[in-house]
């Protein structure tokens, strides 16, 4: 008679050691001088943007919903103003640098010039 012998392979399970990595997260402040876009959280809709660029509105033509801001920011040296031909808004004058803000409720077609500046053109779609 023989002796069978049945082994049974026993699998080990090892326990794993899971490493925790501490991650120190390092907010380190830099005041680098980048271009400071404003991150507001939007209500409604977002303002639309204009720039003012080598006396020309950034872009000429703007399509928005009514109730919509529109920001005009002057990126020249010179001053302007974005003023409806029809008087409903004016930014007045914006210096170099700044902005100049207008909500417009009504739909319709606003064409816009810079008082000082009167060849320089834009239209503002309200829809
Ligand atoms: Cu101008």
């Amino acid at each position: 008679m023989r002796e069978i012998k049945t082994r049974k392979a026993r699998k080990g399970l090892g326990a794993l050691v899971g490493g925790v990595l501490a991650l120190s997260a390092l907010a380190a402040g830099c005041g680098g001088g980048g271009e400071g876009a404003p991150a507001m959280a939007a209500e409604g809709n977002p303002p639309d943007a204009v720039e003012i660029v080598d006396f020309e509105f950034d872009p000429t033509m703007v399509t928005v919903e009514a109730g919509t801001e529109v920001v005009w920011t002057n990126r020249d040296n010179a001053a302007h103003t974005a003023s409806a031909k029809d008087g409903s808004f004016d930014t007045g004058t914006l210096g170099s640098g700044e902005s100049g803000r207008v909500t417009l409720d009504e739909p319709g077609t606003y064409a816009y010039i810079c008082e000082f500046h009167p060849f320089m053109t834009g239209t503002i779609e309200v829809e």
